[in-house]
């Protein structure tokens, strides 16, 4: 039995971790059965990041790895795709666990119209009059990170901007297909589509996620995947119908 460590669902998503909620549609789309667990805390986490997944005494941690540990059990999440769209296929997961990521970041952290009700979902176990002490120093660290990064130098505007070609390229691919390589969702699906999904699901009204939830075909698309991952032995097809 597989174990997913990882933090709670959050606004709708089954995480309020993109990299969780990838793990999650992975574990589902290879048939093991796991279970979850769920915590607010990486910090006991080798790399003080979450997912991970605890199987018999082994902690395998990086949805990266859990990929690599569910295709070392015989599933192939890329099945039937050419060597060229495998090369493409990493090249989206790249774009979007290496860029799109932190536009979300920034969505949620940075911006003060939207962190009150992040820290009061993300951090809701410590006590009100701790909380806001607490989550200050965090949102301090995470946002010096993100200026370190770089795309915290940006304005909201500006982020847009960067990221519009990245959507374009999502859509590009969604004209020839109903998920990123076909019919079926592949392992690139779990992670553009949970980083989309998490633009989608951010409170409020930011510009990133109003360009995503005006978005017909990235919201069809996330409809899809996340129907298709409710049921992921289920007639997948019927879906591109
Ligand atoms: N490359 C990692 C990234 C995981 C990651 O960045 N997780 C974030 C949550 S979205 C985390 O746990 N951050 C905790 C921290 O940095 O303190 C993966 O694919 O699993």
């Amino acid at each position: 039995m597989i174990t997913l460590i990882t933090y709670a669902p959050a606004f709708g998503q089954p995480s309020a971790s993109p990299y969780c909620t990838k793990a999650i549609w992975l574990l589902n789309m290879s048939g093991q059965s796991w279970g979850r667990s769920d915590t607010f805390d990486p910090r006991s986490m080798p790399k003080q990041k979450l997912p991970a997944i605890r199987v018999e005494e082994t902690l395998i941690h990086d949805s990266d790895d859990i990929r690599a540990y569910l295709e070392g059990q015989g599933h192939d999440f890329d099945a039937g795709l050419s060597d060229m769209e495998r090369a493409t296929s990493r090249a989206f997961i790249r774009m979007a666990e290496e860029h799109m990521y932190f536009h979300i970041v920034l969505d949620r952290w940075g911006d003060d119209r939207t962190w009150p009700k992040v820290r009061d979902t993300y951090f809701k176990m410590i006590p009100k009059p701790l909380r806001r002490f607490i989550t200050n120093r965090l949102r301090k660290s995470v946002l010096r990170g993100m200026h370190m990064q770089g795309l915290g130098r940006l304005t909201a505007k500006e982020r847009l901007a960067r990221i519009e070609p990245d959507l374009q390229a999502v859509t590009t691919r969604l004209w020839h297909g109903c998920f990123l390589f076909g019919n079926r969702p592949t392992a690139a699906d779990a992670s553009v589509a949970a980083m989309l999904g998490a633009m989608r699901a951010t409170p409020g009204s930011t510009l990133l996620k109003t360009r995503i939830a005006e978005d017909v075909i990235l919201c069809r698309y996330l409809d899809r995947m996340e129907q298709a991952m409710r049921a992921p032995n289920g007639d997948v097809v019927s879906l591109c119908a």
